[in-house]
């Protein structure tokens, strides 16, 4: 009595399985790539609603509206950073300035050397779903995804690439770079859907 109620108390942070990593680690597979601004561009392709291509240079982009969102995140491999104010621009808002074709279902975010994963289109329109820029009101650095990484805060955070590049609007679902290689397709840490050998019928593609 008296006492603030704790974060437990309110409701649980972490999903099951996951614990509380202090700092921040760095994890990716492969080289962190150098960011070149004159050569840097986002794309939006695939069944766009004007059927044609759409791309931002890193000036444009940067001037979309910014909007911040404190999420968590959780990596599979069983670590979780708490409460980041992530600062970029939502999906929703790439969404409505290049918008998907009526018949879109999935869509795949891609990234530097081809790293990819793909997304229900209605887990890339989440509310929360954003192309972040800053933590904590701070640029991001190069190994954590600078200029500009996703985060879905409802799915294991291989959902959200570092080093993003664009999207591209499927009528059909496909996996990304870790969905083919034994994770998850949908990737729902509140369910713990870690692995693709735990998908049922409808979860995903066939491998
Ligand atoms: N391009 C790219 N993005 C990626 C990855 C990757 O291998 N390549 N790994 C993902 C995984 S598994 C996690 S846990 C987070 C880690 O982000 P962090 O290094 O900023 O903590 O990035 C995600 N984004
Ligand atoms: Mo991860």
């Amino acid at each position: 009595m008296g006492q603030p109620e704790s974060r437990e108390a309110q409701q649980p942070q972490l999903p099951p399985g996951q614990r509380l990593q202090r700092g921040w680690p760095v994890t990716h597979y492969g080289p962190v790539p150098r960011f070149r601004p004159d050569r840097w561009e986002f794309r939006v392709f695939g069944a766009t609603a004007e059927q044609g291509k759409h791309t931002w240079t890193h000036d444009e982009f940067t001037a979309l509206p910014y909007t911040t969102v404190v999420a968590d995140l959780h990596c599979v491999t069983k670590f979780s950073m708490l409460d980041a104010e992530w600062g970029g621009v939502l999906a929703r808002t790439v969404a409505e300035a290049a918008p998907p074709a009526g018949h879109v279902t999935h869509v795949m975010v891609w990234a530097e050397y081809g790293f990819s994963s793909n997304l229900r289109l209605s887990d890339f329109l989440d509310e929360r779903t954003v192309f972040a820029t800053h933590k904590d009101g701070e640029l991001l650095t190069a190994e954590h995804g600078f200029p500009l990484r996703l985060i879905v805060p409802h799915l294991y955070a291989w959902k959200g690439p570092k080093w993003v590049r664009g999207i591209e609007y499927m009528t059909a679902d496909r996996r990304g770079f870790w969905e083919e290689r034994g994770y998850h397709n949908t990737g729902d840490p509140w369910r713990e859907q870690r692995y693709s050998y735990q998908e049922e019928p409808g979860d995903g593609p066939g491998l």
